[in-house]
This record gives structure tokens, C-alpha cells and sequence, in this order.
């Protein structure tokens, strides 16, 4: 019998390192012999990355309602094509970004309804089994991506106010949801901030 695939996600505002900590993580999972899918949002499957050109490039400043049903529609697709037959494939599917950067954005940061969001939460019907919500402070992450370079992104050229807001969306949703949400402080060097997350996974999934 094909064992339960386990769900993770990591979650952040810009430069906080999950793209970085993803990799990582898909790597150790593997080591210790689990069936890995490394996978995005948005993006994922190809209907998916197609939204992603449209909602990371361009110069169209959609509603924020429109804006936060595209992220769903592309979810939609990604969960449908690629997340849950993985999963009924018994594979633990570690994704960078879901939901909560919906409502982070979209709701928080560009004040998109938030029971509108909720609803859609509620359609998908897929909760991840564990949320690591990093947590980086701004000079940091200026840092960081200062440090990266290359062009900017539809997200990454808002003002430091609507940043601010997202961070703050990120710590209300995982002070509302403990016990699927673990915090963890990406400030430090790289392989710390690994050891953090390898940690939080031992403590809340059997790995
Ligand atoms: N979005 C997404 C929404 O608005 N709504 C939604 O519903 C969803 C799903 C996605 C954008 O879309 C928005 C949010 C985003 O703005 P993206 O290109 O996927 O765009 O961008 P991000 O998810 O923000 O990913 P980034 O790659 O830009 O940033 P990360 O993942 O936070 O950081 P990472 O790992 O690329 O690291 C950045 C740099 O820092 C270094 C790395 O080497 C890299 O150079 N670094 C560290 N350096 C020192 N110490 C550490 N601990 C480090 N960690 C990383």
C-alpha cells in the first residue's frame, strides 16, 4: 500500500531565503530516503507558469481582486496537475509559496477581501501539513537581494510600506494557526537557518 505523501510549505516575504531553504530542504529529504517533489507557486504545472508571466511581468496593475483570483486559478491547476497526484503517489511535495502569500499580498498588502480569499481557501480543499513561515528583518533582506542582483519582479518594485505590510499579514496568519504554522528566523548564515527547519519538521512531522 502507497504510504500518505506529506505536504510542506515554506512561506516568507521577499529575500527571506525560501527559494534557497527549499532547495535545502528537498535535498535532506531525499538523503533520508523520502520521495521528493520540489514544486512553486505560482507556477508548478504549465497552465501555471503561463499565469506567471502574466502576474510577475507586465506593467497591468490588476484589482486586487482580480489579481488574488489569478493566484487561485493558478493553484487550481498546479494542485490539480501536479500536488495531489504526487501526493496519492505517497511523495512529500515541499512548495515554495501556497496560499499564505496569497493572503499575505493580495489580502495584507494590497487589501484584497479576506473572507474572499478564505472562500477560496476553503475551494481548494488542501491544507499543507506543515507551514515554515521565515521570517527575515528588512535590512537582511535588502541585503539579500541587493546582494542577488538581476531585474525585478511586478512584487518586488512596491514600497517598502506595502512589504511591511506583507510581513505583518505573515505574522498574523501563523500566530492564527500554530498548529500547522512554525516560525522560523532566517536572519542567520544559510546552514542555521537549514538546521532550524530540519528541526521544526523532526518535531511536528514523523520523518
Ligand atoms: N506572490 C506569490 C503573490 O503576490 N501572491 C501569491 O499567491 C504567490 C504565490 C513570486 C512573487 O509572487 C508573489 C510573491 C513574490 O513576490 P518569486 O520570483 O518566486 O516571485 O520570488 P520569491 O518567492 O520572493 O523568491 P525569491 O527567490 O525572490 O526570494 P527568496 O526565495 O526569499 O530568497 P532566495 O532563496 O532566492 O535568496 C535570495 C538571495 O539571498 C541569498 C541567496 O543566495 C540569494 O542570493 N540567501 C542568503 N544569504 C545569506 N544567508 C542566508 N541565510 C540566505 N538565504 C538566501
Amino acid at each position: 500500500m502507497v504510504q500518505a505523501g506529506r505536504f510542506i510549505t515554506l512561506e516568507g516575504g521577499e529575500g527571506a531565503g525560501k527559494s534557497t531553504q527549499t532547495g535545502l530542504l528537498a535535498q535532506a529529504l531525499c538523503d533520508l530516503g523520502r520521495p521528493v517533489l520540489r514544486t512553486r507557486e505560482p507556477g508548478g504545472s504549465p497552465g501555471s507558469e503561463l499565469l506567471r508571466g502574466i502576474l510577475l511581468g507586465g506593467t497591468i496593475e490588476w484589482s486586487a481582486q482580480a489579481e488574488t483570483l489569478l493566484h487561485f486559478a493558478a493553484r487550481a491547476e498546479h494542485v490539480a496537475k501536479t500536488i495531489r497526484p504526487a501526493l496519492a503517489a505517497g511523495m512529500w511535495v515541499v512548495c515554495d509559496r501556497f496560499y499564505d502569500s496569497t493572503l499575505a499580498y493580495q489580502g495584507y498588502g494590497q487589501g484584497a477581501d479576506l473572507d474572499l480569499i478564505a472562500a477560496q481557501i476553503g475551494l481548494l480543499g488542501l491544507v499543507p501539513d506543515l507551514t515554515l513561515v521565515l521570517n527575515v528583518s528588512a535590512p537582511v533582506a535588502a541585503e539579500r537581494l541587493a546582494g542577488r542582483g538581476g531585474a525585478s519582479d511586478r512584487y518586488e518594485r512596491r514600497d517598502a510600506d506595502f512589504h511591511a505590510r506583507v510581513n505583518e499579514g505573515f505574522r498574523r496568519i501563523a500566530a492564527a494557526d500554530p498548529a500547522r504554522c512554525a516560525v522560523v528566523d532566517a536572519d542567520m548564515d544559510l546552514q542555521t537557518v537549514h538546521g532550524r527547519i530540519m528541526r521544526a519538521i523532526g518535531e511536528r512531522l514523523a520523518v
